[in-house]
């Protein structure tokens, strides 16, 4: 009895470790849907090369723009918010499933992710690059 408990509080403990690590990655794996990106936060380390890979389960073409630091794209997607991206990847298309990469920024902090489609942002497209110095 006392054993079987062990080996059930190791197993909790082993499951915790595996899942509790949110670090920073050069690896972003992001599924669009219609409305949302899931997950809906990534943390990467400062100035790295970052693989993304996208996988567009919705109807519709999503984009995954990064704006840049200290700006968002408000409520809804307009002309001025294009000085504002960091990096784009645009016009995914449903069923879509691929790999790109992107340097990551060098400043740390918390970047606005979003879909420009229109209606998008409003219906949810929004996330958040969290990008930490590189140590
Ligand atoms: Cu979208």
């Amino acid at each position: 009895m006392n054993k079987k408990l062990l080996i059930l509080s190791l197993m909790f403990a082993f499951l915790l470790a595996s899942c509790g690590g949110s670090g920073p990655s050069t690896n972003i794996n992001v599924t669009l849907t219609d409305f949302a990106f899931t997950p809906n936060a990534f943390t990467v380390p400062a100035g790295k090369e970052i693989t993304l890979t996208v996988t567009n389960n919705g109807v519709v073409v999503h984009n995954f723009i990064i704006m840049k630091l200290g700006t968002t794209a408000g409520g809804a997607w307009d002309d001025a918010d294009q000085a504002n991206i960091f990096w784009e990847e645009k016009d995914i298309q449903p069923s879509g499933n691929f790999n790109v990469t992107f340097t990551a920024p060098t400043e740390p902090g918390e970047y606005q992710i979003v879909c420009r489609t229109q209606g998008h942002i409003a219906s949810g497209m929004v996330a958040t690059l969290i990008v930490v110095a590189d140590e």
